[in-house]
């Protein structure tokens, strides 16, 4: 049958971008869909103040094209949300990218026909298309979780959520503020948002761990070393669990002296960064040692904020690394400002929203602007937004009611030619994002040749493969304490949504092994047709 496109890409950020420029190398017609104006996705629509990757920039980018690495000028240490989108326009021009996608339009519904076996993908705009492949492209954190409290339509003033910011920005000078959630996005723009307003108002039901960015212009010198050396150092990041090349200390927190231990700790507290969780081996395996990190933080809380309760109520008393480790430039010491108010809503949730601010723990806190840095309906919350349907009209919302199930995180038993970059079931989230996105779109990519070279038009995991990846995916969390906390890993923050640790936790380099043993036994646990 005559298709409009061999392959639908939804979504224009980076996973969107590659994916295109890796279909047409090879060849392939492809149509990229984007519901927003512009390219960049994440870095699109979280344009609060003080978003950033707590990924270095050297490291947060594409490694496809030596040039592009070479050409490309990072400013800082960790680049703001300005700079990732800017460096997002200069591939798509660099490589032409937005002839072939097709912005402000959403994908409504994706079905799959038996009979012919292609997709029909229709868009809000009422376009109908047909094409081979459907390839999801649409972030793991893109789905905004507004929470439903009670009152919240009546609040007088304007409420932003972090991950869907104006794009001409917020001025707080003078505002009155209320900022619900104190997970990574509000711990970015915290600092900011009390340096402008003349009163901020934080609600925290979570306690967070955050470390020092001790973020600063890069060093020329540095830069150079760095494009120097450039393939040597993302092929180290490939043998480390995170994808991302930083110090990993080989030995256990809990055979450690403890002298050696606090050396350790401070060393990376005062590098920053997301290092300090690898100042050890064991810290997300076992309790013990992960409570020594846990105090080392706890401890310089308390040195930072003045006021001993309110130390006490910043301090997290969960696992440390558990929830995703934030990195901060002056969160804790916000808390010494006269105008700043932290409420702890732990045990008593926010009452109700009144037209003037929030009702909370008995007392009605006032502000005229209200910031919801409450998350995202994370990894799965954007792909079940769209109506997707496969054989025999089931919706990937059935199939997932329990939990999403996938093999490899990259394709669905029951939705053939359907693949999910940086899916549930994939590393994704845990690691550097950037070459998540490329080893996917690489597989599925070469896999899009071989299917073409071998005559075939179908493939689809089959259910013991997909059963088998669940194991792996379970079991790998089963280990690590990491799955054992209320995070959006485990879609804890969503109510109602199945708990279940959604993103691999065996790491990147264990991942790729078995992606590319897949492709070597013949696309093993595919049926081909
Ligand atoms: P997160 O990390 O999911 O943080 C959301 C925050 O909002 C977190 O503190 C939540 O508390 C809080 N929250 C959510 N719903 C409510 C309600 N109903 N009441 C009070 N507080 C609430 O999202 P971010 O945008 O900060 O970061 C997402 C990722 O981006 C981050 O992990 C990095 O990878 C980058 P909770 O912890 O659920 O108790």
């Amino acid at each position: 049958m005559k298709t409009d496109f061999d392959a639908v890409v939804i979504g224009a950020g980076f996973a969107g971008m590659y994916m295109l420029h890796r279909l047409r190398g090879l060849g392939f017609t492809a149509r990229v869909i984007e519901a927003g104006k512009g390219v960049g996705g994440t870095w699109y629509w979280n344009r609060y103040p003080g978003a950033r990757c707590d990924v270095e920039s050297v490291q947060y980018s594409y490694q496809f094209s030596p040039e592009l690495e070479q050409d490309w000028e990072w400013t800082e240490r960790y680049a703001t949300q300005p700079e990732i989108l800017k460096y997002a326009n200069h591939v798509a021009d660099r490589f032409d990218l937005r002839r072939d996608i097709q912005f402000e339009t959403r994908v409504s519904r994706a079905t799959f026909d038996e009979r012919d076996n292609v997709w029909l993908v229709e868009t809000d705009r009422g376009e109908r298309i047909l094409a081979r492949f459907v390839i999801t492209a649409m972030g793991c954190l893109s789905s905004p979780n507004t929470p439903k409290i009670e009152g919240l339509a009546d609040f007088a003033g304007p409420t932003w959520h972090t991950g869907n910011w104006p794009h001409e920005g917020v001025d707080f000078t003078g505002k009155t503020v209320g900022v619900i959630g104190t997970g990574s996005s509000a711990i970015q723009s915290i600092p900011i948002i009390a340096q402008q307003a003349s009163h901020l108002t934080v609600f925290q039901r979570t306690a967070n761990y955050t470390i020092p960015a001790h973020n600063r212009p890069l060093d020329p010198a540095y830069v150079a070393e760095v494009k120097a050396h450039y393939r040597e150092m993302r092929k180290r990041a490939k043998t480390l669990p995170a994808g991302i090349d930083l110090r990993v200390n080989n030995v256990p927190a809990i055979e450690t002296p403890e002298e050696e231990r606090l050396r350790q700790y401070q060393e990376r507290w005062d590098y920053g960064g997301l290092g300090f969780m690898a100042s050890f081996n064991d810290l997300l395996l076992n309790d013990e040692s992960n409570r020594t990190a846990a105090d080392f933080v706890r401890e310089k809380i308390r040195e930072i904020v003045k006021d001993p309760k309110t130390a006490e109520i910043l301090s997290p008393t969960n696992i440390i690394g558990c929830k995703r480790l934030c990195v901060d430039t002056g969160y804790w010491a916000t808390f010494n400002r006269p105008n700043v108010t932290l409420v702890d809503i732990r045990d008593e949730a926010i009452e109700r929203i009144t037209p003037t601010g929030a009702r909370a723990r008995g007392q009605d806190y006032t502000f005229d602007s209200l910031v919801l840095a409450t998350g995202f309906d994370a990894m799965t919350g954007a792909l079940l937004k769209v109506d997707i349907r496969g054989r025999g009209g089931v919706t990937l919302k059935e199939k997932w009611g329990e939990g999403p199930k996938t093999y490899l995180g990259l394709t669905v038993v029951g939705f053939p030619n359907l693949f999910t970059i940086t899916g549930p079931g994939s590393p994704s989230v845990l690691t550097n994002m950037l070459p998540s996105i490329e080893q996917h779109a690489d597989w599925i990519a070469d896999c899009l040749a071989a299917l073409r070279d071998k005559g075939v038009s179908l493939i689809e995991p089959v259910e013991k493969a997909e059963a088998f990846w669940a194991g792996e995916v379970g079991g790998a969390a089963n280990i690590t304490l990491r799955s054992s906390c209320s995070s959006w890993y485990v879609g804890a923050n969503i109510p109602g949504k199945p708990r279940v640790f959604m993103p691999y936790i065996g790491g990147l380099p264990a991942y790729i092994e078995r992606c590319e043993a897949v492709v070597a036994g013949g696309y093993e646990g595919f049926a081909l047709a």
